[in-house]
C-alpha cells in the first residue's frame, strides 16, 4: 500500500495505526485474506448441534405450510425474493429491477411501462444514447412492508436499487411491482424505511453517494460543492414529497414508532472523495430528521426547488429545527429502531460499538439546544465490525459481526444501565451482513426465529468455481441460546430481508380481470372493437402496427395462427381465461427474443418487429396441461411486396 496523503493531510499509514477503528479498517480493506483465513468453521461445526431435535422446531415437513413469509433482497440480481420460514425454501422470485427471461418482465408492454414511466427525462436520454429503454440492471439491498400504527399491514412492499437510483413498490396482492421511480437529485438510493407510524405516508430513502450541486460536468474536485439527498416519497401514488439536503453521505435509514423522527447513518462526514478521506475522522454521525419541521417548512415555502423536487437545506450550519447531527463512532453502518419504541441502535462498523439513542431525548436536542451526544444512552463494546441489529420483542438486540463472523446477543436494559449486557456470542459462516427476526421491525416482534445473511460461504458447500453462493443461517432464539435449524446457499447477494408472519399477508389466486396491470391493453381492445377476453380472428391493422388478440385456454390458443407483412411492428395481446389456481400459460415468439407470463385471468402483451418472412412458431412456454408442448402456433410474416 502506497503512503498516500489525504486532503485532511493525515496519512493513510498514521490513520490505520491510530484508532481499533483503523485496525479493523486495515482488516477490512486491505488484507482480506487474513480476514477469510480466520475464520472457524471447526469451532462451530462442534458447537453447532442444536439443543432440541430439528423435528421439534424450524422443521417444514412435506405439505406443511410455512409460518411466516420471507421477503429477500437479492442485491445485484435485482429482484425480490420470498421464501418460507422456517423451511427457508425458496418459493418465489420477484423482478423488478431486473429482466426475466421466464415471467417476460422487462420484455412485456406492462413492465415496460412501469420501468420507463418514472424514469427522469435526463436518465431517458442517457439511456437512449446506450439503445436502451430502461436500466438492464438493480441492486437492491433493503425490502420493507408499508405500516399501519407500527405494525405491517400487508399492502405493499418497497425497495431500492442502489445501482440506477430508484425505488419500487410491489403490490401484495400479486406480488408483482407496480411502480418504479427514479429519485431526482440524489445519487445511489441505498438505506430505505417506511414511515412506521401513524402509517406509512412516507417511504424514507437515503442518497448514498454526494454529488455535485450542480451536477453538469463542471466541478469534480471541489468536495464543499458536493452535497446529499435524503428523500421522502409519498407512499400512496409514489411522487416525491420532499427532499433534505445534508452534510454528508447517507447509508442506512429507519423511523421511529411515533412519526416523529426518521434517521440515517453515514460514512461519510467527512465528504470524502476516496477511501483515506471517507475514513479520515474518528466520529462520523447519524442524522435526525425532524417530520413535522421539514412539513412544515415546506408549506411556509423554505425550500429551493430542483429538478420538479422541494429540497430543504438541512446541511450543517442551518441554523433551522429541520435535522441535528449526532455524532457516533465510526464509519457507522446500520440502523434500527428497536420494538421498545425507545432505542434506536447505531452500528459502528469501524467501531466495536452499537451507539444507542434514546429517542424520547431528541426535543430536548432539537427545541432546548441540548448536546446531541446526550441522547446517546448506551455505546457498548460488542465485538468487531458491528453492521445491524435485529430485535426480539424481549428487550434482547442481535447484532452482526462482521469482522468476528459471530453474531451477538445484547441486552438493551442492561447496556443502558452500564452493565456488561453480552449474553452470547455465536459463530456464523461467514462475514455476516444483515440480520432479521420473526416481524422484528415491528410492534408485533415475537422473538421466534432469527436470520443472519453471511457475505460469503467459502468451504460450506462443494465448490462451484471461483464465484460462491453466499451462506444464510436460520435460528431458533425462543430460548437462551441461538439454535440452528437451517445453513443454506444464495445466490447474489441478498442484503436484508424481514420475516412476516403469514396471517398478514393475503394474495390473490388468480388475477381479477379488471386489475390495472393491463389497463392500457384494456383501452387499445376497446379502441378496436375487440372483445379483451376472447381475442379477435384476425389481426387489426393499423398501418405498419398490427395488433393480434387471443385467448388461451389449457392447452390452446385460440388462434392456431396469423399473418403479418415483413417490417410489421406486431403487438401480441394473450388472455388466460383458465380461472383455475396454478393455471399460469406463457407466450413464447420463436427466435424474436419474446417471452412472457401470462397468470390465471391475467392479461399481457407483447410489442416486437416481424423482421424476416417465414413461418415462426409461437408457444405456451409454462407447463400447463398434458398437450402443453402441442400448445403452439404459427406467424406467418409475409415478405414486403406480397
Ligand atoms: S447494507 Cu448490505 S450488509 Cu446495503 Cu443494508 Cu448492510
Ligand atoms: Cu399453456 Cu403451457
Ligand atoms: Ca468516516
Amino acid at each position: 500500500m502506497s503512503e498516500k496523503m489525504g486532503k485532511s493531510g493525515i496519512s493513510r499509514r498514521g490513520l490505520l495505526g491510530a484508532t481499533a477503528g483503523g485496525a479493523a479498517l486495515g482488516t477490512l480493506g486491505i488484507s482480506g485474506g487474513a480476514m477469510l483465513g480466520g475464520a472457524t468453521g471447526a469451532a462451530f461445526l462442534g458447537s453447532a448441534t442444536p439443543a432440541r431435535a430439528a423435528s421439534e422446531v424450524g422443521h417444514v415437513a412435506p405439505g406443511e405450510l410455512d409460518e411466516y413469509y420471507g421477503f429477500w433482497s437479492s442485491g445485484q440480481t435485482g429482484e425480490m425474493r420470498i421464501l418460507g420460514i422456517p423451511s427457508m425454501r425458496e418459493l418465489m422470485r420477484v423482478p423488478v429491477f431486473n429482466i426475466c427471461s421466464a415471467t417476460g418482465w422487462g420484455i412485456t408492454n406492462e413492465s415496460k411501462k412501469i420501468l420507463t414511466e418514472g424514469l427522469t427525462q435526463k436518465t431517458k436520454d442517457y439511456l437512449a444514447a446506450n439503445g436502451l429503454e430502461f436500466p438492464r440492471n438493480g441492486d437492491l439491498h433493503h425490502v420493507h412492508m408499508s405500516f399501519t400504527e407500527g405494525k405491517y399491514d400487508g399492502r405493499f412492499l418497497f425497495m431500492n436499487d442502489k445501482a440506477n437510483t430508484r425505488v419500487a413498490r410491489v403490490r401484495c396482492d400479486v406480488m408483482k411491482p407496480d411502480k418504479i421511480i427514479e429519485i431526482p437529485n440524489a445519487k445511489g438510493i441505498h438505506g430505505l424505511r417506511p414511515q412506521k407510524w401513524p402509517r406509512t405516508n412516507y417511504v424514507f430513502a437515503n442518497g448514498e453517494d454526494e454529488v455535485p450541486m450542480v451536477n453538469d460536468g463542471m466541478i469534480l474536485d471541489d468536495p464543499s460543492k458536493y452535497v446529499n439527498f435524503y428523500t421522502a416519497i409519498n407512499a400512496d401514488d409514489m411522487s416525491i414529497a420532499w427532499q433534505v439536503m445534508v452534510t454528508g453521505n447517507l447509508d442506512n435509514t429507519d423511523a421511529d414508532y411515533d412519526g416523529k423522527y426518521a434517521f440515517s447513518t453515514s460514512y461519510n462526514s467527512e465528504m470524502g472523495m476516496d477511501l483515506a478521506d471517507m475514513t479520515a475522522a474518528d466520529k462520523d454521525h447519524v442524522v435526525v430528521y425532524n417530520i413535522a419541521e421539514i412539513e412544515k417548512g415546506i408549506a411556509a415555502g423554505d425550500f429551493t426547488e430542483l429538478n420538479g423536487v422541494k429540497v430543504i437545506d438541512g446541511r450543517k450550519g442551518s441554523e433551522k429545527n429541520y435535522v441535528r447531527y449526532i455524532p457516533i463512532p465510526n464509519n457507522p453502518h446500520g440502523c434500527n429502531m428497536a420494538p421498545d419504541k425507545v432505542h434506536l441502535c447505531i452500528a459502528g462498523k469501524l467501531s466495536p460499538t452499537v451507539s444507542v439513542i434514546d429517542v424520547r431525548k431528541l426535543d430536548a436536542v432539537f427545541y432546548e439546544g441540548a448536546d446531541p451526544r446526550s441522547a446517546v444512552v448506551a455505546e457498548p463494546e460488542l465485538g468487531l465490525g458491528p453492521l445491524h441489529t435485529a430485535f426480539d420483542g424481549k428487550g434482547n438486540a442481535y447484532t452482526t459481526l462482521f469482522l468476528d463472523s459471530q453474531v451477538v446477543k445484547w441486552n438493551i436494559a442492561k447496556a443502558v444501565a452500564g452493565e456488561d449486557p453480552i449474553l452470547s456470542k455465536t459463530d456464523v459462516h461467514y462475514q455476516p451482513g444483515h440480520n432479521s427476526t420473526t416481524m422484528g421491525e415491528t410492534l408485533d416482534a415475537d422473538g421466534k426465529y432469527f436470520i443472519s445473511m453471511n457475505k460469503f460461504s467459502k468451504d460450506r458447500f462443494i465448490n462451484v468455481g471461483p464465484l460462491k453462493p453466499e451462506n444464510e443461517q436460520l435460528f431458533v432464539i425462543d430460548g437462551d441460546k441461538l439454535n440452528l435449524v437451517h445453513d443454506g446457499p444464495t445466490f447474489a447477494e441478498p442484503h436484508d430481508s424481514i420475516l412476516v408472519h403469514r396471517s398478514v399477508v393475503t394474495p390473490l389466486h388468480v388475477w381479477k380481470r379488471d386489475d390495472p396491470m393491463w389497463e392500457d391493453a384494456r383501452r387499445q381492445a376497446e379502441a378496436d372493437g375487440v372483445d379483451l377476453d376472447w381475442g379477435h380472428d384476425e389481426p387489426i391493422r393499423d398501418g405498419n402496427k398490427v395488433r393480434v388478440y387471443m385467448s388461451s385456454q389449457a392447452p390452446m390458443f385460440s388462434l392456431p395462427s396469423f399473418t403479418v407483412k415483413q417490417g410489421d411492428e406486431v403487438t401480441v395481446y394473450v388472455t388466460n381465461l383458465d380461472d383455475i389456481d396454478d393455471l399460469t400459460h406463457g407466450f413464447t415468439m420463436g427466435n424474436h427474443g419474446v417471452a412472457m407470463e401470462v397468470g390465471p385471468q391475467a392479461t399481457a402483451s407483447v410489442t416486437f418487429t416481424a423482421a424476416q418472412p417465414g413461418v415462426y412458431w409461437y408457444y405456451c412456454q409454462w407447463f400447463c396441461h398434458a398437450l402443453h408442448m402441442e400448445m403452439r402456433g404459427r406467424m406467418f410474416v409475409e415478405p414486403r411486396g406480397a
